[in-house]
């Protein structure tokens, strides 16, 4: 996979040099590009924003530097292919679509991605709507809360899409079984040694009971879900819940009411 940075400050993207995204980059998995916004100025002082039209607060990226990096990056792209499809723009902002793992997988399929970072108060929307020309443009969104800039973002969203490339992670099968891959939050886990400033590891794991084991992991999942993610148990497929789940969700909280979950404090009295 390719992926292009746009932003004015490229030093933060270091980061990507580290861990299991440093790696892939090594091992050519990952094809990554950082670009220096300032570097597609051509005035004294490398101006890359100034005063909002219509008035109001704070400076608004100018357009000109970005159609350049952009008409660039397009040319270079590989994925401007013969049915015409268009390389992905993501235009990370706090007005966005909230970034989430199944965005992850469907991002970790592309082609090539580029990431425009805006500051200051955003880029002119222009710049947006040129760029669809070539790109097909999404403003993406890490959560409801605002940044100084989409840098941060970048590398939760990098990191977040570069570890599910094939080959980056080293067993594949521990994506399996983590947070978010079933709809659940991942279990609790434990390692050595098994008594710890008096506090003990759970029986169950030590039983070498496998079903007893997968059963006791699962009424943690279901729990710890229900208690700090109530939004995502209600969101579950009801036909994938055996009468153990079911029971363990009653007790935590929910009831299945014509094949829906629900919270049970929401169920209409007789
Ligand atoms: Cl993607 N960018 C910025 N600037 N702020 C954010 C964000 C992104 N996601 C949440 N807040």
């Amino acid at each position: 996979m390719r992926i292009d940075v746009v932003s004015i400050f490229p030093e933060y993207l270091a980061a990507l040099d580290l861990s299991l995204i440093g790696k892939a980059r090594r091992d050519n998995l990952l094809d990554l590009n950082v670009h220096d916004l300032r570097d597609y100025t051509h005035d004294r002082h490398r101006k890359v924003d100034d005063t909002p039209y219509g008035g109001g607060a704070g400076m608004v990226m100018k357009p000109e530097p970005w159609g350049e990096v952009l008409n660039r990056i397009a040319t270079e792209s590989p994925a401007t292919g013969p049915l015409g499809e268009k390389p992905i723009l993501i235009v990370p902002a706090p007005a966005g679509a909230v970034f989430d793992q199944a965005m992850a997988y469907e991002l970790a399929e592309a082609q090539h991605l580029t990431f425009a970072c805006g500051r200051y108060e955003g880029i002119d929307e222009r710049v947006l709507e040129h760029a669809a020309e070539s790109f097909d443009v999404r403003p993406v969104s890490i959560g409801d809360y605002v940044l100084n800039g989409g840098e941060v973002a970048v590398l939760a969203m990098v990191e977040a899409i570069g570890r599910l490339i094939p080959g980056v992670i080293g067993n594949p099968e521990s994506l399996v079984e983590e947070s978010h891959s079933d709809g659940l939050l991942e279990y609790p886990v434990y390692t050595k040694p098994g008594s710890w400033q008096g506090r003990e590891v759970p029986e169950v794991l030590l039983s070498g009971n496998h079903a007893k084991i997968a059963r006791f992991r699962r009424n943690k999942q279901l729990e710890r879900t229900a208690a700090r993610r109530p939004d995502l148990i209600v969101e579950l497929d009801a036909s994938t819940l055996n009468r153990h789940d079911r029971d363990t969700l009653w007790h935590n909280g929910f009831a299945l009411v014509e094949g829906r979950i629900v919270p049970k404090d929401q169920i209409a009295p007789e």
